[in-house]
């Protein structure tokens, strides 16, 4: 059991004015609870913790979940909830908005009624921004497996090689070596589908000139890592591929330099975002500058020009600017970075001070 964390969901439920509360995201019902299990839902509130879930998991949950009784659903977990709160006085009862469908909401509500139901997803996903050493030791991990993966198969990155083949390779690295699975689908982005941001990895082959953008993370022990590279295939750099690199790679360093305890999100981002403005590429880069990383690969905060979030210390973060240009290629930079007391901790190993050549 994790006391600390209990002490302050407690917290987040006073807080939100509500006197229980329903967590069903995995993120954070693992978070509080220690459940790795795919199906259930927790009932936290002054009194007392619940896990509800089915017989596939109650074995498991019984090991797991120190300090939580867990209950066994039989037919759903509304009615199951419904007879627990029956003997409860609990008016206002917290939930994840974000996270409960439609569908689910309309039933829960109907069997609880007249209990008024709260959505305080936003502050329990809060409650994660700063993680514990327990938790960065995690990060850290995944973070050198996917650089070491890099290093031993970067050089496989040759004209030829198809996209979704290099993804396979790199995917069954990993996995070999404790990556329970990718952070997400593997992004193998080249030539032309280098602009596109979220290019997964295609049946493209990879050719003599391309830039590749390898966006991938890997899992492990629940957390997630994230790493982007550029790679110039077998060629000399055209001018614009060098100018562009030359961009980001500032805009990056830049970004990383602000990450301090007080900076505010919006901050980190302004500073990436201004160098990439200054060079005149600021209508080629549409999406934030990074975001925390941990049980979920993108999670608070968010380093946006539209975040209100604060930097504080133990938070883990990517910053990772691009530039794409439609019809020619892009590039992206991504390290992972923990914020410290005396300023940012880059986790990624991987050098990127000049433009990969495969
Ligand atoms: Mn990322």
């Amino acid at each position: 059991m994790n006391g600390e964390r209990l002490k302050r969901v407690r917290q987040a439920i006073k807080e939100a004015g509500v006197d229980a509360v329903l967590v069903s995201s995995p993120e954070n019902r693992r978070y509080l609870s220690g459940f790795t299990g795919t199906s259930g839902v927790l009932l936290i509130s002054a009194e007392e913790n619940r896990l509800l879930t089915d017989f596939r998991y109650v074995e498991q949950a019984g090991r797991e979940c120190a300090g939580f009784e867990i209950v066994r659903v039989e037919k759903t977990w509304v009615q199951t909830l419904r007879d627990i709160i029956a003997f409860r006085s609990y008016p206002r009862i917290g939930f994840e908005g974000s996270h409960l469908t439609y569908r689910l909401y309309s039933t829960l509500a109907e069997a609880l009624a007249p209990v008024q139901l709260e959505d305080i997803k936003s502050g329990l996903d809060r409650l994660r921004a700063v993680k514990d050493n327990e938790e960065i030791k995690l990060i850290h991990r995944g973070v050198l497996m996917v650089d070491e993966a890099f290093a031993q198969l970067c050089e496989t990155i040759r004209p030829g090689v198809v996209e979704r083949d290099f993804s396979l390779a790199l995917e069954a690295f990993l996995r070999q070596r404790g990556g329970e699975r990718m952070s997400f689908d593997t992004i193998v982005a080249s030539g032309t589908r280098a602009a596109l941001p979220h290019g997964v990895a295609s049946d493209k082959a990879i050719e003599s000139g391309d830039l590749v953008v390898l966006d991938c993370g890997v899992v492990y022990g629940g957390y997630a890592s994230d790493f982007t590279r550029t790679i110039l295939v077998e060629a000399e750099p055209a001018t614009w591929q060098e100018e562009i690199y030359r961009v980001v790679l500032a805009a990056q360093q830049a970004g990383i330099d602000k990450v301090r305890p007080g900076v505010r999100a919006a901050e980190v981002d302004a500073a990436a975002r201004g160098v990439i403005e200054d060079a005149g590429y600021g209508e080629y880069f549409g999406h934030g500058t990074g975001h925390g990383v941990g049980l979920n690969v993108h999670e608070a905060p968010h380093l946006s020009a539209s975040s209100e979030e604060v930097l504080e210390a133990g938070m883990v973060v990517t910053v990772e600017p691009g530039i794409y240009l439609p019809g020619k290629g892009g590039v992206r930079i991504e390290d992972v970075v923990v914020v410290r007391d005396d300023g940012p901790e880059v986790l990624t190993t991987t050098p990127k001070n000049y433009l990969f050549r495969a």
